[in-house]
């Protein structure tokens, strides 16, 4: 709840470049600095961002150790006697004193030398925020794709509960969108099947991406030997993607779904190419869930498609009836009326049966006429708190659920005072920037003129060791492979640390596009590496990577 919070404490996100994650939010920056008025802002990141340039305060944390200042923290909550869970312990599953002897262990004194924050700092992070009257703890992709990264983001659910600020006027609060896909999909699941090779653990049906080159390389039964791609390009946005390259040549059949002829879909025997962005109609259901503020808007294709393009969904639609023939009549009836209705009938149907809709009165509540007299956009007001509707549980209660994820702390210990860590090693974190989405805007000369961000940005300390030059070539290499790229030497990298972004690399023969390919940067996904995982989710460390560097050639 940005727009009321007096304490806004960030872990590894970076909204002024990606505006914002699981936090849709428009003119992030304004309303940064209007917290800042209310309060304040803290950002720990291993590089001072643009965001961590806004803050009242910065600190570096060494990649990947977030999860000790996290336990810390919950360590100083309960033994400083601050946990206070407000209106929410009617809703708590468990008293959570209960909890208190997993932290007992981890004072700030003990984690505060593998983190590179000091004891001091962590305990008045934990008394600044008990403090303000209205704050909010947030984490994101820093956070998130690191070797603790489920551990840490529980961690930071489970502060925020403490503290009682889910669910919370200034907290961490849920929308009431106009489309609320998330009610219809009820609780999630995870760990109901592993993968087959080597029994990583599906999240919703899905399994992490990091085991999809040895499911299609590796013989046996269910060896993946056909894929499906639409709107992805893996061989730059997944770990070891080199590894994937190769084994996409191996397929027997793949089918790319996607307007552009990426790195990725280069290997495919069919493209399906959709019509652009601005030639079709738009509603985001997805992002309206994780807004800011409830509010809702349509907006009409800016052009007409041209006589042979295709949406995405007719493309979907007609590959299904093409693989999947309709059985009955009364299956072909409905796929016609889908099809008939299309997203926008679809999208009315959604409007009216949602919380602003007008049920069965046509001519009240929200619905896409209404919408559409509101180019831009209708307000649908500030978040509320949700009460006993936080919970899919049957009982309705939140589940503290120490045990799955609990005992993840366990390979904490090991990972971190029970061997010795490769002091050697530079670790290697991403970064995006604002004139760029992954992979795929390298092909607009506008938003890839200027001087290259394909670079590895090193903290001078790092450069003197190393003895490289501001512009100087580096190769950087990690288990899987190496890369070489321009250094460009700042102190806004915490010594130690090292960042590349991800989503360049288009140097690859037999992708299409001119622009990208002239601007072609090299892939941090070829470092990245599959069997470096995040045990509890399977998910690939992308943040915190060990890698060396060598200076090459002469100085620039
Ligand atoms: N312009 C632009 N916008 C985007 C995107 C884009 O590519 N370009 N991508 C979109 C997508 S797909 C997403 S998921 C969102 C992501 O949005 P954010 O979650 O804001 O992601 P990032 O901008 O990558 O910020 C992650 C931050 O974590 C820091 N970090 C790295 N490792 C660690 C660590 O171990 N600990 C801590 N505490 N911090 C760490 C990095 O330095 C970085 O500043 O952005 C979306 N928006
Ligand atoms: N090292 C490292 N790797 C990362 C990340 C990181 O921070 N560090 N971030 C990760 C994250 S958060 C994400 S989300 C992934 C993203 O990874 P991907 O989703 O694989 O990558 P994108 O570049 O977003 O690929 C989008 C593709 O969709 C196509 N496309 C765009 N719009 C449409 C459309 O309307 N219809 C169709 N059919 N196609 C369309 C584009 O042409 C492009 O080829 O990358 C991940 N990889
Ligand atoms: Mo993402």
């Amino acid at each position: 709840d940005i727009d009321n919070t007096d304490h806004f404490l960030m872990f590894g996100a970076n909204p002024l470049a990606s505006n914002g994650s699981i936090m849709s939010v428009a003119d992030v920056k304004q309303r940064l600095k209007d917290v800042r008025k209310r309060g304040k802002l803290v950002v720990v990141d291993p590089r001072r961002t643009a965001t961590a340039e806004l803050a009242d305060a910065h600190y570096f944390v060494r990649p990947g150790s977030d999860v000790l200042v996290l336990l810390a923290m919950l360590n100083v909550l309960f033994k400083d006697n601050l946990v206070n869970t407000g209106s929410l312990t009617e809703y708590l599953d468990q008293d959570p004193a209960e909890l208190a002897a997993s932290f007992a262990e981890f004072n700030p004194e003990k984690v505060a030398p593998l983190t590179g924050m000091s004891a001091e700092v962590i305990r008045t992070m934990v008394h600044d925020f008990c403090a303000a009257s209205q704050p909010v703890m947030y984490g994101r992709l820093g956070v998130s794709v690191q070797e603790f990264g489920t551990l840490t983001q529980y961690l930071i659910m489970l502060f925020n509960i403490l503290t009682g600020r889910l669910d919370s006027v200034g907290g961490l609060m849920f929308t009431k969108p106009a489309v609320d896909i998330l009610a219809q999909s009820g609780r999630g699941h995870m760990g109901r099947f592993h993968s087959r090779v080597r029994g990583l653990p599906e999240f919703n049906g899905e399994l992490p991406v990091a085991t999809l080159a040895e499911e299609i390389t590796t013989p046996g039964t269910g060896q993946i030997k056909g894929m499906m791609l639409i709107a992805g390009n893996p061989v730059l946005s997944t770990p070891n993607g080199e590894q994937l390259d190769r084994a996409f040549a191996k397929l027997d059949l793949l089918v790319a779904v996607d307007f552009y002829i990426n790195e990725s879909s280069r290997h495919a025997d069919f493209i399906l190419p959709p019509v652009s962005p601005l030639e079709r109609e738009h509603y985001d259901v997805t992002f309206n869930v994780l807004a800011v503020r409830n509010n809702a808007r349509y907006a009409e294709a800016l052009f007409p498609r041209p006589a042979d393009g295709r949406h995405d969904w007719e493309i979907l639609l007609g590959l299904r009836d093409r693989l999947q023939p309709a059985h009955s009549i009364k299956e072909k009836l409905a796929r016609n009326t889908m099809r008939r209705m299309g997203p926008s009938g679809i999208l009315n149907v959604l409007l009216r049966k949602g919380p602003y809709g007008g049920g069965r009165n046509p001519f009240a509540g929200l619905s896409l006429s209404k919408l559409k007299k509101s180019p831009h956009g209708v307000d649908l007001g500030a978040l509320k708190p949700v009460g006993a509707a936080l919970s899919y549980h049957g009982d309705r209660k939140v589940h503290l659920e120490s045990a799955f994820f609990l005992k993840d702390v366990a390979r904490v210990n090991t990972r971190f005072f029970n061997r010795d860590t490769a002091g050697d090693k530079l670790l290697l974190i991403g970064r995006r920037d604002v004139r760029s989405n992954n992979s795929w805007l390298h092909n607009s000369h506008r938003l890839v003129k200027g001087k290259d961000r394909c670079t590895v940005l090193i903290n001078p300390e790092d450069a003197r060791h190393l003895n490289v030059d501001d512009g100087q070539q580096l190769r950087v290499s990690s288990r899987v492979g190496s890369i070489e790229l321009a250094a460009a030497i700042s102190d806004e990298m915490m010594p130690g640390v090292v960042s590349i972004p991800h989503g360049w690399g288009h140097h690859r023969s037999g992708t299409q596009w001119l622009e990208a390919e002239a601007h072609a940067g090299v892939s941090v996904n070829d470092l990245t590496d599959e069997m470096h995982l995040d045990e509890l989710s399977g998910n690939a460390v992308l943040n915190g990577v060990p890698v060396t560097l060598q200076a090459l050639g002469e100085s620039a």
